[in-house]
């Protein structure tokens, strides 16, 4: 049996790709500060999943739940970099440095950190890395200063990641998502369930099963295969142009 280890596994995207994995026979080492999130997953999943707690951020959270995993779950075959966020939706000169540290901690540092302490592994079993990037380290709009920047951070990494293991057989992904409807708004916003509903009501954003069966698909190619890169949107999403400040 294939085992997968999915950072950010209590909500949205994460969940999502915990139950598409599990329902194509993998096992799963899921994780996220939720504990009781993790514990309904494993109550639905039996031993096919492994919950393991800790904020991606705390590097002795994280040792200590990685050195604790089973022998069972210890040969890991992909790791899926999910756990992330974006706080705020203010301009740069009125953002708050706060969040753009929290930003830049959990979706570059705590990411670069876990593929680091994984990678030997990932190379020994000739493993994958699928890497949850956005459609926002792309595509520039306002509000989206360091949340866009750490979302390029991954998307350059993931290419890099891919020089650098020339060679060993380890496939290495992103995938770019537009907009998904998970807690990820909620979280944004600081919790202000109305901003969140507003933003998908009619909108038919994508689901969290649309991603989880995209990180699957990947994860099924056969080894001659890397997808290097995925961007997906809602029909209902586009671009839009540039916008130019006039005197008055
Ligand atoms: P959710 O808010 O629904 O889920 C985020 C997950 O990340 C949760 O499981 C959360 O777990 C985990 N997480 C966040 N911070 C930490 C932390 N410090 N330590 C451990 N786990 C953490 O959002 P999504 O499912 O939408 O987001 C998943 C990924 O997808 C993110 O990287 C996001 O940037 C990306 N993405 C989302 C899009 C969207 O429109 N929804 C579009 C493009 C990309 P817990 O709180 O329990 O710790
Ligand atoms: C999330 C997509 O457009 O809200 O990464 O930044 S967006």
């Amino acid at each position: 049996m294939k085992t997968a280890i999915v950072t950010g596994a209590t909500a949205g995207i994460g969940a999502a790709t915990t139950e598409a994995l599990v329902g194509a026979g993998w096992q799963v080492i899921a994780t996220g500060r939720r504990a009781d999130r993790l514990a309904a997953l494993t109550e639905r999943f039996g031993d096919r999943v492994h919950a393991a707690v800790f904020d991606v951020r705390d590097e002795a959270a994280r040792e200590a739940a990685l050195e604790a995993v089973p022998a069972a779950f210890r040969d890991i075959d992909l790791l899926v970099n999910n756990a992330g966020l974006a706080l705020g939706t203010a301009p740069a000169q009125k953002a708050d440095l706060a969040q753009w540290r929290t930003m830049i901690d959990t979706n570059v540092t705590a990411l670069v950190s876990i593929t680091h302490r994984l990678l030997p592994g990932l190379i020994a079993r000739k493993g994958a890395i699928v890497n949850i990037a956005s459609v926002a380290g792309t595509y520039p709009y306002s509000g989206g200063n360091v949340y866009g920047g750490t979302k390029a951070f991954v998307q350059q990494f993931t290419l890099n990641l891919r020089s650098d293991l020339h060679g060993t057989g380890v496939r290495v992904s992103a995938i770019d998502p537009g907009m998904v409807e998970t807690e990820f708004t909620l979280v944004r916003t600081g919790g202000d369930a109305n901003a969140s509903d507003t933003l998908y009501a009619g909108a038919a954003p994508m689901t969290a099963d649309d991603i989880a069966a995209t990180v699957l698909w990947i994860a099924t190619q056969p080894p001659h295969l890397n997808i290097n890169r995925v961007e997906l949107m809602p029909v209902s999403q586009s671009l839009a142009g540039f916008q130019v400040a006039r005197e008055a």
